[in-house]
């Protein structure tokens, strides 16, 4: 394995080599996106998992580099630093309930790859997420433009895959929107939930619709419940990988990120997914949606829920 990337090109680390870190690793290379710095605690496993995707290069036809490590110096200079350490979820927990092991990961996570690349971008994919980005982004010091949580794309990934399943129709036809925080609480929206642009209210019974959002709010839950050790990391993988793309490619794509509200929605000091413009510069914009007064109420209740573990938050920066 080389231990060293001889020529500048675009780089993203990938903190935490576990499930879903290492997928985002292969999506990332594969898509001949950036060269990719695996990190993990764990000794070895980074370094064996980079050179597993290095042997596939000549299958898969690319020549990004990927590089295994424990070691923060081999992050240096990287665009996007995606945060995924951290513990999942086991059956029967909340993602709240990995607060306090995950916040004191993620805090020394951030302090370290900070140091090497005080100017990359931050993307947090671990659990409780919309908690974790706030640790990041206060610990970063970073603007808030640059810091920024996945969630929504996932959320909105599932709920588009089960309208698919439901309609017999493409999955790349339904465009899904889901807002608010990453939880029993997130805000599906289906009026902005449309086939070919034909709202899914037009197309299918309330009834249905109600179920079909239940089992987007449970689709985490689904899956840790079959997989009984682990959650989901493919679909999470996907999600993440599509944010790095439209920053790296400046494609500027409108996606559900979770971010820090100033005055959008109404909403103040509180961390929620809302859509963005993502481009080179981080989240370029977020834009306002037109919500009636009940989706309106249903993102306050979600926020609010996140607001509730702010203190928690807090306590946490406060005690590093
Ligand atoms: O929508 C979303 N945001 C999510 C979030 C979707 C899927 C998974 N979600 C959360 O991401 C999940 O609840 C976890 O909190 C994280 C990572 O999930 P993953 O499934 O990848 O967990 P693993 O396989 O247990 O991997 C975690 C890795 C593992 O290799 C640990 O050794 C490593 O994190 N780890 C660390 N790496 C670096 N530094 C530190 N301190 C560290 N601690 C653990």
């Amino acid at each position: 394995t080389p231990s060293t990337i001889a020529c500048a090109s675009t780089r993203v680390t990938v903190v935490g080599s576990g499930n879903v870190g290492s997928a985002l690793a292969q999506r990332l290379a594969e898509k001949n996106l950036a060269d990719v710095v695996l990190l993990d605690v764990v000794e070895g496993r980074p370094q064996g998992l980079a050179l597993d995707l290095l042997q596939a290069r000549g299958i898969e036809r690319h020549d990004r580099q990927i590089i295994g490590t424990n070691d923060y110096a081999d992050t240096a200079h990287s665009d996007v630093v995606v945060i995924t350490a951290g513990l999942p979820r086991k059956p029967g927990m909340s993602r709240d309930d990995l607060m306090l092991t995950n916040g004191k990961i993620v805090l020394a996570v951030t302090k370290q790859a900070i140091v090497h690349s005080p100017n990359a971008i931050f993307i947090v994919v671990t659990n409780p997420l919309d908690q974790m980005t706030h640790i990041t982004w206060k610990a970063s010091g970073l603007p808030i433009h640059q810091v920024m949580g996945m969630a929504g794309v996932l959320d909105s990934a599932r709920f588009q895959t089960f309208v698919a399943m439901e309609l017999g129709v493409s999955t790349s036809d339904i465009h899904a929107t889901v807002l608010g925080s990453h939880g029993d609480l997130m805000v599906p929206l289906p009026r902005y939930t449309t086939v070919n642009g034909i709202p899914i209210t037009e197309l299918m019974s309330v009834e249905t619709v109600e179920r079909l959002i239940d089992r987007t709010r449970k689709g985490g839950a689904e899956i840790v419940d079959l997989m009984k050790t682990g959650s989901a990391f493919y679909a999470p993988a996907s999600s993440t990988c599509v944010m790095v793309e439209s920053i790296l490619l400046n494609k500027c794509r409108i996606l559900p990120v979770t971010t820090y509200l100033e005055g959008q929605y109404g909403l103040r000091d509180v961390f929620v997914g809302v859509p963005c413009r993502l481009g080179c510069q981080g989240i370029e914009s977020v834009l306002e949606l037109d919500l009636t007064d009940a989706e309106l109420v249903a993102l306050h209740t979600s926020a609010e829920a996140v607001r509730q573990t702010s203190d928690r938050v807090e306590a946490l920066l406060a005690s590093s």
